[in-house]
């Protein structure tokens, strides 16, 4: 049942890939529920997703970052959900740098306890997915059919700091995590994608990758069920950590993303992803 789920997002990819190969990147006069101005590539890749899951008998309702509310199939007998961000990374597709889909497929409910696969896709030089079960499966497309690559397993501690955020904005004391991961020897690794950045650093075996609360998004920007969620699972199962804060939550510290209930569906957060050496000494510096 969760096969032809995977199945339906690789030829999701695949077409995506080839709309993203030809199409300009116009802006539509429409922006999404978030308020994000929406690119006609980002209608075409929601409509796309939509279609080749809801054809699924195992498939009961999607919920997508570009839709305002979950879309359930009427008279369904299926037990899964999906949501998804059909393109991440609107804001640097104009540049040619690569870009991705994110998926989490649910367990009867949208939450994160209910989360039992998730992963992405990478629009690059290559055509590529992540795919988290049990492990991390990392494959690309050949343009026939998509080859494993093996499984992405991150190491205890990393060299790489991808730090999102406007600077400006950031408190003091994640100015100084940031400061003293640079000052250890870290590496800045940050193209402003989600996927790409979060992708660098799995294939690089680790790092941290941040977007805190800020003093202008004390939310931060991720969204839990569309980004946070899906990449807290496959962090976990590469062998990282992934933690976080809901609401007013952050005074009380910093959770595991996983544990973490959400009031609406496009609700944003800040998360810190990474190495569980990394992610120590971000415990550290929020206690
Ligand atoms: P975008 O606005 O281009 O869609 O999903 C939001 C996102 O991109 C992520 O892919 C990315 O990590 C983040 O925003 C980048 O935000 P900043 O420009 O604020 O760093």
């Amino acid at each position: 049942m969760l096969y032809s789920i995977i199945d339906a997002l690789q030829q999701s990819a695949v077409c995506i890939n080839d709309i993203l190969k030809k199409c300009n990147f116009d802006y539509l006069d429409s922006v999404n529920i978030t308020g994000d101005s929406q690119l006609g590539v980002d209608v075409e890749a929601n409509n796309i997703f939509k279609e080749f899951l809801l054809d699924l008998d195992a498939v009961r309702g999607v919920c997508s970052e570009e839709e305002s509310d979950i879309v359930y199939k009427q008279d369904s007998s299926g037990v899964y959900l999906v949501a998804f961000d059909p393109l991440d990374g609107s804001s640097i597709v104009s540049s040619n740098l690569s870009v991705g889909s994110i998926f989490g497929i649910y367990n009867k409910e949208f939450s994160a306890k209910n989360l039992i696969a998730s992963g992405y896709i990478v629009y690059g030089p290559r055509l590529e997915m992540v795919v988290a079960q049990d492990n991390v499966n990392h494959y690309f497309y050949s343009g026939e059919e998509w080859k494993n690559m093996g499984s992405l397993i991150l190491n205890n501690k990393g060299k790489i700091n991808s730090p999102g955020g406007t600077q400006k904005y950031w408190s003091t004391k994640h100015k100084i995590l940031i400061e003293s991961l640079f000052l250890d020897g870290y590496r800045l690794r940050y193209s402003g994608g989600m996927v790409p950045d979060l992708h660098n650093l799995l294939c690089k075996g680790g790092g941290l990758f941040s977007y805190p609360s800020t003093s202008d998004a004390p939310n931060g920007k991720l969204r839990a069920l569309f980004e946070v969620f899906p990449f807290a699972f496959i962090f976990e199962k590469a062998g990282g950590e992934a933690i976080g804060s809901i609401g007013d939550s952050l005074h009380e510290g910093l959770s595991r993303i996983l544990d973490l209930n959400i009031d609406s569906i496009h609700q944003s957060l800040p998360c810190f992803f990474g190495s569980k050496d990394e992610i120590s000494k971000v415990k550290l510096a929020y206690k």
